[in-house]
């Protein structure tokens, strides 16, 4: 019996829109094959992003990520495709832009632990929970 194909939230964040590097981004995962289950342009609101980070809300680290996440228009895009989660987490490369390995998303185009263009869930729960938070109906 073979699994039902897995799905992984991405958030490709408001430095992507604003620097226009969405087709860049998407066309990556696009010709690596996986599939966009959907697409959709907003804005996080100060209370999406306290769910969204939810593990994240009580560090130093938080108040200005909040900020920046909230700063502009992002695309929230469902991917799905064989392993997908790691698969794009492989892809979009280590949190700090400046210590990605060349080759992934952050590791060629971002220079910031903050401002870093993608997030993706990182594993099954966290795509769970970050689905259900983003695309309640899907
Ligand atoms: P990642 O899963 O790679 O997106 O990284 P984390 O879940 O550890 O962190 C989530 C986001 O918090 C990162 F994308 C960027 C931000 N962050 C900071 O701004 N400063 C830090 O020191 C660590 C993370």
């Amino acid at each position: 019996m073979s699994s039902p194909i897995e799905r992984s939230l991405v958030l490709l964040k408001p430095d992507a829109v604003r620097r226009g590097l969405l087709g860049e981004i998407l066309g990556r995962f696009e010709r690596k094959g996986l599939v966009v289950e959907a697409l959709e342009l907003r804005t996080m609101d100060a209370a999406l992003a306290d769910q969204h980070y939810a593990d994240h809300v009580e560090k130093a680290f938080y108040p200005p990520l909040k900020q920046f996440m909230t700063s502009g228009p992002l695309v929230a895009l469902v991917l799905s495709g064989d392993e997908v989660i790691e698969v794009v987490r492989a892809m979009i490369g280590s949190t700090d832009g400046r210590k990605a390995a060349a080759g992934t998303i952050r590791g060629d185009f971002a220079l910031s632990n903050r401002e870093n263009l993608v997030h993706a869930s990182d594993s099954p729960e966290s795509a769970q929970r970050e689905l259900a938070l983003w695309f309640p109906k899907l």
